[in-house]
């Protein structure tokens, strides 16, 4: 008795984590199918104490499958998520394919469960970025109402892949020995120009878009104001690579609508108590969160809680989490979770 569950893009920075959180998943597994390109096709990975073997992914590989965990790009989730609804699973999709889609929830489960009811097989997990400062961010909202929000990132490498982190350590590893480096995928592997990461710092994650925007700062954008339900909060965002393997930190400028309400104190008192997050804010005692304590954590960490020095209205943060687990693998695996306990999941006696 239980799920059968499949992750395409298994051999992926992502997949990999999929696979360990689904280890540990709070619901039924009766079988589980690890997808990626023909390239990985009879690899092996472990599951629990099992070795299971690596499968190219086909139409047909989503035959009784019940849950479809996809991370391997969008346009795989473009081609293989409807071939995987058709057969009855419902599909967790990592990927920007479906974010934007009105008939997709895009889904943070400490922010917008509710909207998990509206899916008609598709359900997407936002970008890493936007999801950990949803996490930190809507507690406050609810508390004393968000006007505005102006955020700048320092992302993991891990959010571009396991290739990049390679790139990176290649590079670093050379310019330790003073020898000649080479750049072939950041600051992202489909554009014209490639630069070092390694002792550096990149502008620009994805490419560029409308108003000098990346498409990474856009869909900070775009997906807080679906997640949050209120198109008119204002976002708008600098998204900026640095030489860290896994964790992103953001540095947070928020406008709250209540400013009688609010103190450094009083957001304090409501991060203590919000769902999925560590609130780690003192500075008396260098109390703040950093990517490395960060890794391998399912929660957001918030620290450096402080008053604009001149608007009345604001308030800075500085928020971390692990980018491949909250802000991918864990957030699909826990949108997982929820959908088995609202009894959302079809497995085969009700197909
Ligand atoms: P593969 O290892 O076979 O190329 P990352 O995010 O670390 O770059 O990983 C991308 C993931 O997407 C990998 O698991 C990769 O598998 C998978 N992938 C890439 N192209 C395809 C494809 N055409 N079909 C299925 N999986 C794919
Ligand atoms: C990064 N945020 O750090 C990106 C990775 O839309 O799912 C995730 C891209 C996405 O490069």
């Amino acid at each position: 008795n239980g799920y059968a569950v499949a992750v395409v893009g298994a051999t992926g920075a992502v997949g990999t984590k999929m696979i360990k959180m689904l280890e540990t998943a709070d619901f039924p597994i009766k079988e589980v199918k690890f997808l990626a390109s023909k390239r990985s096709a009879g690899k092996t990975v472990s599951f629990k104490d099992q070795t299971m073997t690596i499968e190219e992914t086909t139409p047909e590989s989503f035959e009784g499958i019940d849950i479809a965990l996809f991370s391997a790009g969008g346009e795989v989730s473009k081609k293989f998520a409807p071939e995987a609804v058709k057969r009855g699973a419902i599909v967790i999709d990592n990927t920007s394919a479906y974010r934007m889609d009105p008939e997709v929830p895009l889904v943070v489960p400490e922010v917008n469960e509710a909207a998990l009811k509206e899916n008609k097989g598709i359900i997407a997990n936002p970008n890493c970025s936007t999801i950990q400062m949803m996490v930190a961010l809507e507690p406050i909202r609810r508390k004393f109402g968000l006007k505005r929000v102006i955020v700048s990132t320092y992302q993991a490498v891990s959010g571009a892949g396991n290739e990049a982190v390679k790139e990176m350590n290649e590079q670093a590893q050379k310019m330790l020995d003073e020898e000649s480096i080479e750049a072939a995928i950041l600051p992202v592997s489909g554009d014209k120009k490639h630069f070092p990461i390694a002792f550096n710092v990149l502008p620009q994650i994805d490419v560029f878009a409308e108003e000098g925007y990346t498409k990474e700062e856009w869909k900070m954008t775009n997906e807080t104001k679906k997640i949050m339900g209120d198109p008119q909060i204002k976002v708008s965002a600098t998204c900026v690579r640095v030489p860290v393997a896994s964790g992103h930190s953001e540095s947070i400028y928020i406008e709250v609508e209540n400013e009688e309400a609010a103190s450094v104190e009083a957001m304090r008192d409501v991060l203590r108590n919000a769902p999925g997050v560590v609130l780690m804010d003192d500075v008396a005692d260098q109390v703040y969160p950093t990517p490395l304590e960060a890794k391998d954590k399912k929660e957001t960490f918030v620290g450096r809680i402080r008053k604009d020095l001149d608007a009345k209205d604001g308030y800075h943060l500085w928020v971390v989490s692990d980018n491949l687990l909250k802000g991918a693998a864990w957030n699909s695996v826990q949108i997982a979770e929820r959908l088995h306990h609202l009894n959302m999941v079809k497995s085969e006696a009700t197909k």
